[in-house]
């Protein structure tokens, strides 16, 4: 993978290299003199953990489809730049949004410190408004809250800020906007922040992968890149750091590697999180390490709007296994929620007839929606197709929050290549049965019987069923 990452080589040589990267940006660099450069990243890859090149050493995370903001160390304290910027994210191939963000992406750069560091952020508003960043989580004096109107002045448009606290606890937390939230949100600004223990902590264990990534929504009309900002439920693309399935990169792992995935959730609803073949326990909120007497093990754990999970497992089963939102609508990209179910519905002879007035007349879903997966639909311009990606055995048919854990045995330490698609063992994939089959058996009860009243008996209902074509040599 080249990426800018590899190129600048760590924290400490990032200022030759961007110079140009800045220099066309309408802050002036006369005013930015004193600051650090502030670093972009224009690639929406999952970058390598940025290993700390000063200061306290620690595990550092992966950003899922995003990376780690490098610092500059200036008498003992760490120094961060940030800059809010309209940005074009890469939501999925082939389809770009244009969002709001953080030093060229949305989100932005994770912001990974130690216990105790003192760190000094400035942010740099090349936002057309205000701006103003709350640390979300964080112990810090008031002043430094970044509530706008209330704990500080906004930033203007060009100016920069500067943000100035000790990270008080180890844990997951989250940085956004607190000034015209709901459109500044909308946008895309957000953005991760782990705090590393200082020593070995009683309720935080050493792991060998350690991810991390954001819940995310939008509404953008098919055919279009802009957010929608004032839609409060209804969205249509359901992202994980702004990327959509198939664009979400998979997690890999090394088997019986420990893994801590670390997700925060700054959408306007929750989101249940699910696993496939594993179970983990919840270590951490963003109120910290949760105590061991509150871990049990789950599959699923519902992540509520603004919160942060931390789970944590053994990935001790090979396979390639889902890892997705439990909403069914969050694994679908953008489509009209708005149609009528079409299940059993012939309307076979009705389109026959519209198709002779419009000859490219398809009806959708009367055999459920995996047809859609298949269909050779013609789409607008910059629009993510529904439900999509491919895998071994052919159209996986989903889209939005849905990831892949790749767990293999001879994945090399420390190594996050993606490698291909799991060989199942001879045997062990489902498969079609063609040998005789006994009569399945089939309950005849109509429903619960114990509130039924006892003297009458429910009326006879007849329910007409059409078969969907194709089961059964169709009609
Ligand atoms: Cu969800």
């Amino acid at each position: 993978m080249v990426s800018r990452r590899n190129f600048i080589g760590g924290a400490s040589a990032t200022t030759a290299a961007l110079t140009g990267a800045v220099g066309s940006a309408a802050v002036s660099t006369v005013a930015l003199a004193a600051l650090p450069e502030p670093v972009l990243q224009h690639k929406p890859d999952t970058m390598p953990p940025l290993a700390p090149a000063s200061g306290r050493p620690y595990n550092p995370v992966v950003t899922l489809n995003g990376w780690t903001l490098p610092w500059r160390m200036r008498n003992g304290v760490k120094e961060f730049h940030l800059v809010a910027e309209p940005v074009v994210r890469e939501m999925t191939p082939g389809f770009n949004a244009h969002l709001w963000g953080y030093n060229g992406q949305s989100p932005g750069p994770t912001i990974e410190v130690v216990e105790g560091d003192r760190v000094r952020i400035f942010v740099t508003n090349k936002l057309p408004e205000v701006h103003a960043v709350h640390w979300h989580g964080q112990r810090l004096p008031n002043g430094m809250d970044g509530v706008m109107g209330l704990t500080q002045p906004p930033i203007p448009p060009g100016k920069t800020f500067v943000y100035e606290f000790v990270a008080r606890r180890p844990g997951t937390f989250m940085y956004h906007p607190h000034a015209d939230e709901m459109v500044q949100m909308a946008m895309g600004m957000m953005g991760l922040w782990v705090t590393h223990p200082r020593t070995k902590h009683p309720l935080i264990e050493p792991v060998d992968r350690d991810y991390c990534f954001l819940l995310n929504a939008y509404d953008i009309e098919p055919g279009s890149a802009t957010p929608k900002v004032m839609t409060m439920l209804d969205f249509n693309l359901w992202s994980w750091n702004s990327r959509i399935f198939p664009g979400i990169d998979p997690l890999i792992v090394r088997q019986h590697d420990k893994v801590r995935i670390r997700i925060g959730n700054l959408t306007m609803t929750n989101h249940p999180i699910h696993l496939h073949g594993h179970e983990f326990v919840v270590t951490g909120t963003d109120g910290g390490p949760t105590p061991r007497s509150s871990r049990w093990p789950e599959v699923t754990t519902d992540i509520a709007v603004g919160q942060m999970r931390q789970v944590e497992f053994v990935a001790d089963a090979e396979g390639d296994w889902a890892f997705h939102c439990h909403k069914s609508h969050h694994t679908m990209n953008a489509m009209g929620h708005a149609v009528p179910t079409m299940i059993g519905v012939d309307h076979r002879s009705v389109a026959r007839r519209i198709t002779q007035l419009i000859p490219d007349y398809m009806v959708m879903g009367e055999r459920g929606m995996h047809d859609m997966t298949e269909m050779e639909m013609p789409l607008p311009d910059n629009t993510a197709a529904m439900m999509t990606g491919t895998g071994p055995f052919g159209a996986v048919g989903m889209g939005g929050m849905f990831s892949v854990l790749k767990v293999r045995r001879d994945q090399p330490r420390g190594d996050y290549r993606d490698p291909g698609w799991f060989a199942h063992p001879p045997g062990s994939v489902a498969r079609e049965w063609t040998a005789a089959l006994a009569e399945p058996e089939r309950s005849t009860q109509r429903g619960g019987t114990s509130m039924a009243p006892a003297a009458k008996p429910a009326q006879p209902l007849e329910v007409q069923v059409r078969k969907p074509a194709g089961s059964h040599g169709g009609h």
